[in-house]
């Protein structure tokens, strides 16, 4: 049996009940079939393959916290720390209902490789709880963010472990686990990204995950003989990495008529008014139907839809799975040319299969998304040198990084006589240069 597959069989044993870290790695592995197949015997010495599938090591613990009731609640507080072989642990909080051990994992997993297309020093790392700040008070949320911080404080630190915001982690939650790690560590450091303009945080990293991903797509049409210019978009989801796309899209000539969230989807034909949606997502925190009560040329639809509207470029910008076979064959027939995933792995493994197959340009998150990151990254630079950088300074740095990926990328499925596989190019690109790394750092 090949080592791949030994490693593929094995992995399924050992974590059969984690379908979306599962998921994750099978797309990883079967993309390195031809980067193992030549170097098997040293790799399968090595244990290459198993290392990298098993993480450095996990923190689960137990969240209390009172309610407005005065109603203890308790939720469970995760950390992975997967792979430290190019620098720090660093990857986002989820605070989302659906948390569990699998889907940090998965997300600590894609999270090495996409830290590695960044070129910048950091490893790869996830945390989360399954506590769910929709509804709760300003008081509730930093209960829970002072009781998480508490126990993750004696993980984390600016050269170990540097979490940031990811679903349902945004300004509010880092400012408040920011205060908590420097209460109870004393010591005032980057230990966080994502932070406040006023004590430490980077201009720019707000917008940078939504930015990179049109700096990717941008680059991306313009190598394939088309342009950004004009285009109609689709998009999903509604927070952060949404809004942001959308915003970028608009400032690049795009025409975005989509976003979701989990209750339902707007169609906004004359393209959607990006400065209503952030009054309606950041400040009020509320519903979609609030965007299309105050916008006639809006319709609201319950439920999951956007992939049905025309468009030549789909964003998926929501969470993990979220564009099925049937979303593939629906853009396919509506002439789409470009996908591009801003949210971790949106796309299941049929329909990635189904859009390349049909010749749609498809960028992985692990690609499309790294300006995230990235720019955290570079906040952390910011924070070590004690200096802040200009927002045209952080930006122009982003896109050189996005444009940058795309070139790895592509150089990479070329190499591998697989050009315009964008997948396989990401996956072989992040992996160089942490097993190059870790064979040099020896057995550890
Ligand atoms: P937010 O919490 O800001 O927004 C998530 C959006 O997706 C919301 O509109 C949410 O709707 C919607 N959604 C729909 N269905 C689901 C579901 N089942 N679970 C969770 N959300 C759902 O998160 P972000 O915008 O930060 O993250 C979106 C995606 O991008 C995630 O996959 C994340 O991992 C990825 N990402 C984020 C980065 C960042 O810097 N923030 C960087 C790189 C990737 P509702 O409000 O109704 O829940
Ligand atoms: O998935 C991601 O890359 C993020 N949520 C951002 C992580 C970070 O450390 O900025």
């Amino acid at each position: 049996m090949s080592y791949v597959d030994e490693v593929l069989e094995r992995v399924k044993t050992k974590n059969a009940s984690e379908p979306e870290f599962l998921q994750a790695v099978d797309e990883v592995l079967e993309s390195l079939r031809p980067v193992i197949e030549a170097n098997e015997e040293k790799y399968r010495k090595e244990a290459l393959l198993e290392r990298l599938t098993e993480p450095d090591r996990q923190f689960k613990f137990r969240v209390p916290w009172v309610d407005d009731n005065g109603q203890v609640q308790v939720n469970t507080g995760y950390r992975v720390q997967f792979n430290n072989a190019i620098g720090p642990y660093k990857g986002g909080l989820r605070l989302h209902p659906s948390v569990n051990i699998g889907i940090i994992k998965f997300l600590g997993f894609e999270q090495i490789f996409k830290n590695s297309l960044t070129g910048l020093p950091i490893g790869g790392g996830k945390g989360g709880s399954d506590f769910d700040p929709k509804g709760k008070s300003d008081r509730e949320v930093m209960a829970f963010c002072q009781s998480f911080m508490t126990e993750l404080c004696k993980y984390i630190g600016a050269d170990v472990d540097v979490p940031a915001g990811d679903i349902g982690t945004g300004a509010r939650e880092i400012g408040y686990m920011f205060g908590q790690y420097k209460k109870i560590r004393g010591t005032y450091e980057g230990v966080l990204t994502g932070k406040g303009l006023s004590y430490g945080g980077s201009l720019a990293r707000t917008e940078a995950t939504g930015y990179g991903l049109l700096y990717m797509t941008e680059e991306l049409l313009k190598c394939n003989n088309s342009n950004i210019a004009g285009k109609t978009i689709a998009v999903s989801g509604a927070g952060n990495v949404a809004i942001y796309a959308i915003q970028k899209a608009q400032q690049l000539g795009a025409k975005p008529v989509t976003c979701s969230d989990s209750t339902g989807w707007i169609y906004d034909p004359e393209g959607i008014d990006v400065e209503l949606l952030k009054e309606v997502k950041e400040v009020k925190r509320a519903r979609l139907t609030e965007y299309a009560a105050a916008r006639p040329s809006a319709e609201y639809h319950e439920g999951r839809g956007v992939w049905s509207v025309k468009c030549d470029v789909a964003l998926p910008c929501a969470t993990q799975n979220e564009l099925h076979l049937e979303d593939a064959k629906q853009l396919v027939a509506n002439g789409c040319i470009a996908v591009c995933e801003g949210a971790n792995m949106p796309t299941t493994e049929e329909a990635t299969k189904y859009l390349q197959d049909n010749k749609v340009l498809f960028v992985p998150g692990k690609a499309a998304n790294a300006g995230g990151v990235a720019t955290s990254a570079l906040e952390m630079s910011q924070n070590s040198e004690r200096l802040s950088w200009s927002f045209e300074e952080v930006d122009a740095k982003l896109k050189d990084i996005m444009v940058n990926i795309y070139h790895n990328i592509d150089d990479a499925a070329k190499r591998y006589g697989q050009e315009g596989n964008y997948v396989a190019g990401a996956n072989i690109a992040g992996f160089e240069k942490v097993a190059d790394a870790m064979l040099a750092q020896g057995v550890c």
